[in-house]
């Protein structure tokens, strides 16, 4: 079965089609030949999954999902959020990881997590799915495996970053996985 999923975002998804792997065919924008950045406008996560879900039932006429997903640190008061793929004003993630290192210099309280909503449009009707990974925020970047602020962050319980671990590794405890499965869950329900 094929599902479409609204991200220009590469490593989403290499992540979603290994996590999927087996079950569904995952087509990306690029598959259905949509190159917009769709505006994310929304002050939440799940409002910007639902504007790039429904982007693509209004212009393609197909049912899809989105992922809409960041990083909150619990001593910046919940940032970068929804900012996350642009916190520094640019889309680097080393300047962005900077970003974060630099406002958390000498500041004990390391702890963060990370969340991913995912909305599903199918027939009309908008399906919420969320995901989230407690952790802390090392002081310096490990690993190169992964995207975004992986390289520093520490899931509870492990003691590798993100960026440490195989994409199978990180596909098991996930944000991203954990909102993925409930959706295949309710897949597998109707
Ligand atoms: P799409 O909107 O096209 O899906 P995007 O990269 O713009 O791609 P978001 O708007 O959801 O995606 O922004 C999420 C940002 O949060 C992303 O660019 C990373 O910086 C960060 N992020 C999300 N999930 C992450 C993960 O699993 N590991 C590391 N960083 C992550």
């Amino acid at each position: 079965k094929k599902l479409v999923f609204a991200t220009n975002n590469q490593h989403k998804t290499e992540e979603i089609r290994a996590a999927l792997a087996g079950k569904y065919e995952v087509l990306n924008l690029e598959d259905i030949g949509c190159f917009v950045d769709i505006p994310e406008t929304a002050n939440t996560f799940e409002g910007n999954a639902t504007l790039k879900s429904s982007y693509v039932v209004k212009h393609f006429n197909l049912d899809c999902f989105a992922d809409d997903s960041g990083l909150e640190v619990e001593a910046l008061n919940n940032e970068p959020g929804v900012y996350s793929a642009r916190y520094s004003g640019s889309r680097d993630s080393l300047e962005n990881i900077q970003m974060v290192l630099g406002k958390l210099e000498g500041n004990p309280n390391r702890k963060a997590r990370f969340k991913t909503v995912i909305s599903l449009m199918q027939n009309g009707q908008n399906h919420i799915f969320e995901g989230v990974i407690e952790g802390t925020i090392r002081t310096a970047l490990s690993g190169s495996k992964g995207f975004g602020y992986d390289p520093v962050f520490q899931p509870d319980g492990y003691e590798l970053t993100f960026a440490e671990m195989d994409l199978a590794e990180k596909n098991k405890i996930s944000h991203r996985a954990i909102a993925l499965n409930k959706m295949v869950a309710f897949l597998k329900e109707i």
